[in-house]
């Protein structure tokens, strides 16, 4: 199961990654593009910044929100329709 598929807005995933030196956990909500744990302004703004770019370039993996391989203007309609959401 793709990680994508398993987070529902408002809701997050915990995944554990056993990385050297030591493991860490990730979570992943959909539409925190920033990873703060809400969804807010500066998710939209941290999207906008990065319209165009490569997702797959620095950290911009979670500004692509409908993990289609390009952050554009649905992204930020995605993110702004998950605005004041929080995650859990
Ligand atoms: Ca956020
Ligand atoms: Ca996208």
């Amino acid at each position: 199961m793709r990680v994508q598929q398993a987070i529902r807005p408002g809701s997050g995933v915990k995944v554990s990654v056993w990385e050297w030196p030591r493991p860490y956990e990730l979570f992943f909500c959909l539409g925190d593009a920033n990873s703060d744990g809400s969804i807010g302004l500066a998710d939209l703004l941290f999207v906008r910044g990065r319209l165009g770019q490569d997702p797959l370039s620095g950290n911009n993996r979670t500004a692509d929100i409908n993990n289609d391989g390009k952050i554009n203007v649905l992204d930020l309609i995605l993110v702004r329709n998950l605005m004041g959401q929080g995650c859990q």
